[in-house]
């Protein structure tokens, strides 16, 4: 039966319709994935950021058949489906995870770009301090990000007055996951490696970090929509001793949501209106917006 999930529009528009387009043909990678879904955007940016040749496959997850559920039992998309020698397939699925397999797995900087976690080219058996600690670092705040900012963005756009929190504490919740995100960027400005000037989470260096976290900025522009009050980010000269903090936030959030690669994987923005309504009503069946409903951790 057609529900309020099952019925979203099944197909991508405006650039990401195009360059959907130029990735129909069959491709020994295959990305499972829908137009909506911003955990699938995460997928899609790397496959663009790391110029790969792909297959783009357009399913409506919540339909549950048979192909998703053959190549990932949990049935969320992105699901990644990679051939190796002699035909053989095999399939990954977790946005985090197909993130980090296809940076590992294309690590040649010349064809594929820079890594998108620091990695070090010391010889053999050397251990580059420095470039592990960053590593780790951005491993952790993808980890903020997964469990603070993400789930954070859901409770606020779910919220509606029968709900047993308010809609200022949800707001509270997510402002300070950004506002400590962007702290984060401010202090290790200039003192860390690879943190030179620059935009990103790592100064002048794209990165994963920003890759987890662009498909929410990009949907931000949905809580100004749905929600009394919005996001709620100060505004410039009313942030008291938050100025620097904020501004550093501005300056990733443009730099995020003007990236070639987000922008690329866009559908018209009037869509997203139409398909985040069930969030904003509260009345999604998707896994998220069950477990965002019941106080549980996210799938
Ligand atoms: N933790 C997963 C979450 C993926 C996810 O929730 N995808 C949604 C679409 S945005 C989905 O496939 N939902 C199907 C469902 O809820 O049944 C990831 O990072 O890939």
């Amino acid at each position: 039966m057609a529900s309020i999930d099952t019925s979203l529009l099944p197909h991508p528009t405006g650039a990401a319709a195009e360059l959907a387009a130029r990735h129909a043909a069959p491709q020994p990678l295959k990305l499972y994935g829908g137009w909506f879904c911003p955990f699938v955007q995460r997928a899609w940016i790397v496959l663009e950021e790391k110029r790969l040749e792909y297959q783009h496959i357009e399913i409506n997850p919540y339909k549950k058949e048979g192909e998703l559920l053959a190549l990932n039992p949990r049935g969320l998309v992105p699901t990644l489906s990679i051939e190796f020698a002699a035909g053989k397939r095999k399939a990954l699925y977790e946005s985090t995870v197909i993130c980090e397999y296809l940076d590992e797995a294309f690590a040649d900087e010349e064809r594929h770009g820079p890594r998108l976690l620091p990695s070090s080219s010391a010889p053999e058996g050397k251990v580059e301090e420095a470039t592990v600690f960053e590593r780790a670092r951005c491993r952790l705040w993808i980890n903020h990000i997964v469990t603070k900012i993400v789930p954070g963005f859901y409770r606020l756009l779910q919220h509606t007055p029968r709900k047993e929190y308010s809609i200022e504490e949800a707001r509270a919740e997510f402002l300070k996951g950004l506002r400590d995100f962007a702290q984060q960027m401010l202090d290790s400005s200039g003192k860390t490696r690879g943190a030179e000037e620059g935009p990103w989470f790592l100064g002048a260096r794209f990165s994963l970090v920003d890759v987890m976290l662009a498909p929410w900025a990009k949907r931000l522009f949905l809580i100004d929509h749905y929600k009394p009050g919005g996001v709620g980010i100060p505004k410039k000269g009313e942030r008291g001793e938050d100025e620097e903090v904020w501004a550093r936030w501005d300056r990733w959030f443009e730099a995020a949501v003007n990236r070639e690669s987000v922008k690329a994987t866009w559908s018209d923005d009037e869509k997203y209106i139409e398909a985040y309504k069930r969030y904003a009503d509260d009345t999604t069946q998707s896994q998220v917006g069950q477990a965002t409903r019941q106080g549980r951790s996210l799938p």
